[in-house]
């Protein structure tokens, strides 16, 4: 079965201001939906039909750049519509687990914010800002380059993703022209992070250890 674009779970100016209607139209109707037919024109016929992507995307190194760069597209923004929310941004509740995990791991919400911001800013060029937990547990932020992400095989270091920015032009210069920076802050204001806690509970089987 081909992999399918995902509907926006809310409209495309939901999270305005922070990010404009316009550019989420484009982003997921042309986009994500650009990836999507890429990376299924790019497994039809081959052994990759009905994997799991997140399957495909950790064997990644021998198949085509067209995998490559598609699949991972197709992930990223997957996950990046999730991990946003007209009700988002604020810190974590604390009851939350990722909560928990940001204090123990980067000591407060503020140097997270700080360390993932440097990291989306400094990213040159085309990529992604991520915050990862690893196999045992502990929360990492790192940046790829294009539509690499942390599931590949052949990235610097490995983890699953919880939340994740994409920082290609694409995603904010009609908004934000060059500030990238003005854009990351904004994304703040609407990070779903029930979302994100969901997902590092599943990758950690919601077990807290230490
Ligand atoms: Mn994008």
């Amino acid at each position: 079965m081909a992999f399918k674009l995902p509907d926006l779970p809310y409209a495309f100016d939901a999270l305005e201001p922070h990010i404009d209607a316009r550019t989420m139209e484009i982003h997921h109707g042309k986009h994500h939906a650009g990836y999507t037919n890429k990376l299924n024109a790019a497994i039809e016929g081959t052994e990759l039909e009905g994997m799991k992507i997140e399957d495909i995307l950790a064997n990644v190194s021998k198949y085509s750049t067209a995998v490559r760069n598609n699949g991972g597209g197709y992930y990223n923004h997957n996950l990046f519509w999730k991990v946003m929310s007209p009700d988002g941004g604020g810190e974590p509740s604390p009851q939350m687990n990722i909560h928990k995990a940001i204090a123990r791991d980067f000591g407060s919400y503020e140097n997270f914010k700080s360390e993932f911001s440097k990291a989306a800013a400094t990213r040159f060029g085309s990529g992604w800002a991520w915050l990862c937990t690893d196999k045992n547990d502990r929360l990492f932020i790192m940046s790829t380059p294009n539509q690499d992400n942390p599931l590949m095989d052949l990235a610097d270091r490995h983890g699953t993703p919880v939340l994740g920015l994409d920082v290609w032009e694409h995603a904010y210069y009609l908004n934000y022209q060059n500030r990238r920076p003005d854009y990351i802050n904004a994304f703040f204001n609407v990070i779903n992070w029930q979302a994100v806690s969901e997902m590092y509970n599943d990758a950690n089987a919601g077990a807290m250890k230490g």
